[in-house]
């Protein structure tokens, strides 16, 4: 029987809480069936990690975790250490020295989950949006020059390079290319950035001649908050930079019922390194040590996981639970307008996969 290594770092706050739940999820999931089994390993990285250590991660930390076949992350961001810090120290430390370059993030509004948006059902609202992960305006790039003067400049570069926009578009065309309706939409930015967008535009349609099968367009980003609101039906598979897409898959995820469902993956699709999944929130300071936090986003970046692994039966399986779960009011969380505790959902969805 195959045995997958996984790394999991829950990070901070109620990564503490949903890591762990989505640990326990793929393990219900692997005792249900005989194919496969987990071998899991966890990091004590984060905020923490950085009290006692001054760091947020050890210098060798990428060495610990190069050879397990994916990584469970949960979030990085503590109430007492700035944020550029925690990002910059964990999580992007990882997405860049794994070269994770393309950010997968589904969008859809599950069973019994009561989405914001009038007149839209759930077959009006399935998107993918895919993130350049690598580059972009969360280069590092720039400055401080005159720190606390009055003549203070301060720049973040956004640094866009051909090999980097080519990967990602041809990325996300094959990804479109891949989904029944075949249609990809190119966020762009282009009126106002006219260096960086200009020439991911030029790129995006080179790329497009590789993929005739895909009907693809160009949105504004701007435009875009308003169509993804308007005619969410209109939109299936989009590709954006890495700030713009980061913004648009926050404003899916509300659209979609919470920020507390949806996932993530960090992908390196070369597979040259493990690949990274998280739920796309942070830290939820308001409700961190609770037992609140809804785990549903760990949970569907444990799906994408799988996937990931090519268990794609077993993936299945996995959603089928969270659906279940989702379409039962009363295993709500507090996000969703109900009372369920991170432990009653956790307890459900693994009761499900036992019981399958
Ligand atoms: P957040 O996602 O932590 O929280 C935003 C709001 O959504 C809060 O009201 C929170 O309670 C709610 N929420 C989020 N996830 C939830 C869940 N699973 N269940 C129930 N409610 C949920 O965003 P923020 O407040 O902007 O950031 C807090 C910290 O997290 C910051 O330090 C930030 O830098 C960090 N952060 C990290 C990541 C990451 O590691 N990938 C992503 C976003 C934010
Ligand atoms: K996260
Ligand atoms: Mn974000």
């Amino acid at each position: 029987m195959k045995t997958y290594r996984i790394a999991c770092i829950p990070g901070d706050g109620i990564g503490k809480e949903v890591v762990p739940a989505g640990q326990q999820a793929l393990e219900a999931l692997a005792r249900s069936q005989d194919k496969f089994n987990f071998d899991f390993q966890s990091f004590g990285w984060g905020g923490d990690w950085y009290r006692k250590h001054g760091v947020m991660m050890p210098a060798d930390g990428l060495d610990e975790i190069r050879h397990h076949d994916a990584i469970l992350f949960g979030s990085a961001g503590d109430p007492d250490i700035p944020d550029h810090v925690t990002l910059w120290g964990l999580r992007l430390k990882i997405c860049q020295g794994f070269d994770q370059y393309a950010n997968v993030r589904p969008t859809r509004i599950l069973p019994g989950i009561d989405a914001p948006l009038k007149r839209c059902t759930p077959k009006d609202l399935d998107w993918v949006i895919v993130r350049e992960n690598s580059e972009g305006e969360y280069a590092g790039v720039g400055g401080r020059a005159h720190q606390g003067h009055p003549i203070e400049v301060a720049t973040d570069v956004s640094i866009l390079t051909r090999a980097g926009v080519e990967r990602i578009m041809r990325f996300a065309f094959k990804l479109a290319q891949s989904r029944p309706r075949k249609q990809l939409t190119v966020v762009t930015k282009s009126n106002a950035q006219r260096h960086g967008m200009v020439m991911w535009d030029e790129i995006a349609l080179q790329v497009s001649k590789e993929f005739p099968d895909v009907k693809w367009d160009k949105e504004l980003v701007d435009a875009c908050t308003a169509r993804m609101v308007n005619r969410p039906a209109s939109l299936d598979t989009l590709v954006a930079t890495n700030l713009h897409a980061d913004v648009l898959s926050d404003l899916a995820a509300a659209l979609a019922g919470s920020l507390g469902i949806a996932p993530t993956g960090n992908i390196d699709p070369e597979r040259r390194f493990p690949s990274m999944f998280e739920p796309i929130h942070g830290s939820a300071f308001d409700i961190m040590g609770k037992g609140l936090a809804n785990p549903v986003g760990t949970f569907w970046s444990c799906v994408m996981l799988l996937e990931h692994l090519g268990e794609q039966a077993a993936a299945q399986k996995l959603m089928r639970a969270i659906e279940a779960v989702t379409a039962d009011t009363k295993l709500h969380t507090g996000d969703l307008g109900g009372s369920a505790t991170t432990r009653q959902v956790t307890d459900a969805v693994c009761h499900r996969l036992l019981a399958a």
